[in-house]
């Protein structure tokens, strides 16, 4: 029997591979091991909490205890667990460092002790910083992150990567674009422009609007992830992009057309410090050695998200409530 400890898998991404996962592989067992931070909701997960081949643990891949012992019992770990956030790593940095650079390291360090068939870290295309109008992340791009977050990220791929030159750990790490579809954290562009569009409030766009990001349906990222997990070749990085790239006043426009409201919702705001201009991610590799394909167009997929927000009122009032509201005070109503 196949044990797969996955780490982060009750946030947007993680939760969507569980289920992803679970549903394509009944025969694997699967464990959660989630701290359950202010974006990690179990709500997520209700599909599939009673399935005999599934196992909950709330607990910080930082604590050395409950890592050791999941990992003493797993042949694959998948590394979702993360702060994941670019503004609250702008406002906040500490504990981004501490999960993201520590809470790698622990996890490295029991795959290392107790041996895995491989360990696989789940990056982001932010490690490489930002691009010009021209031009590709490859997996070759050198490291130049911008931001907290995506310094934290970097600094946990170059950990990953030294157990593999130092210790030969069998390791893999995926960097993808932006990610969207369901249950994602109203803090991210496309939730949070769909939950303010739906009560009339504010969409409040940083800068000139004109900056790039290259979406990916959350979906085909699981996918690639799957590939990696059982093709992907030892040590190596895999870039994972949709070739989907959008201003985000093109994302904006098309939220508000989609739901029927005015465009005068919209305001722009002061920019992110240190606001990325463009990401655009080269996926030739995992395509060409890997088979990847992704299934979604980018015009499907926001139709399809969009309309998944509109029939889980529900998910999305859970999820405002509590930490939220004072999160969007301090950001958006100074
Ligand atoms: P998310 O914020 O929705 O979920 C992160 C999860 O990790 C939450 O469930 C949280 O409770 C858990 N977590 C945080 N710190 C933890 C800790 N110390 N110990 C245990 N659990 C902890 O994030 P997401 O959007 O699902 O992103 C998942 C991963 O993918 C992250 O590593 C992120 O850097 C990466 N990523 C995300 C995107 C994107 O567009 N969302 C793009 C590229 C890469
Ligand atoms: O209110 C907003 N207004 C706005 O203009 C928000 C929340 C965002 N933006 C802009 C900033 C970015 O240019 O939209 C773009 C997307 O912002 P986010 O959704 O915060 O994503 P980004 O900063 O690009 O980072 C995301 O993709 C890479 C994820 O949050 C990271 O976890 C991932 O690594």
């Amino acid at each position: 029997m196949t044990k797969i400890l996955i780490t982060g898998g009750a946030g947007f991404i993680g939760s969507n591979f569980v289920k992803y996962m679970i549903d394509k592989y009944p025969d694997y067992e699967f464990t959660n091991l989630d701290a359950l931070t202010y974006c990690g909701n179990l709500e997520n997960l209700k599909d599939i909490e009673d399935k005999d081949n599934y196992a909950f643990v709330k607990g910080d891949i930082r604590d050395k205890e409950v890592v050791n012992k999941l990992v003493k019992d797993s042949d694959y770990v998948i590394n979702f667990a993360a702060e994941s956030h670019v503004d609250r790593s702008i406002s906040d940095p500490e504990i981004f460092i501490k999960s993201n650079v520590l809470g790698t390291q622990v996890l490295l360090n029991a795959a290392k002790e107790y041996g895995v068939e491989k360990y696989v870290q789940i990056s982001t295309d932010e490690v490489y910083g930002t691009l010009g109008e021209t031009g590709y992340f490859t997996e070759t791009t050198p490291l130049q992150p911008n931001s907290p977050y995506s310094a934290s990220k970097a600094s946990a791929d170059l950990v990953v990567r030294a157990y593999y030159e130092t210790f030969n750990l069998p390791v893999n790490i995926t960097r993808c674009s932006n990610n969207y579809g369901p249950y994602q954290f109203p803090e991210k562009l496309i939730p949070l422009m769909i939950s303010n569009a739906l009560e009339d409030k504010k969409l409040p766009i940083y800068g000139d609007g004109k900056n790039i990001r290259d979406w990916l349906h959350v979906y085909d990222h699981c996918t690639a992830i799957d590939l990696v997990l059982h093709d992907g070749k030892l040590g190596e990085v895999y870039n994972i992009g949709g070739h989907n790239e959008r201003q985000n006043i093109q994302i904006v426009k098309l939220i508000l057309e989609a739901l029927g409201k005015d465009e005068s919702l919209i305001e722009f705001v002061d920019d992110r410090l240190g606001h990325d201009r463009r990401y655009a991610i080269d996926s030739t590799k995992i395509r060409e050695n890997l088979g990847w394909e992704p299934k979604y167009t980018f015009e499907t997929g926001i139709k399809e998200t969009i309309q998944w927000y509109l029939d889980n009122p529900d998910w999305m009032g859970q999820v405002k409530s509590g930490e939220y509201q004072e999160y969007y005070k301090k950001m958006y109503l100074k």
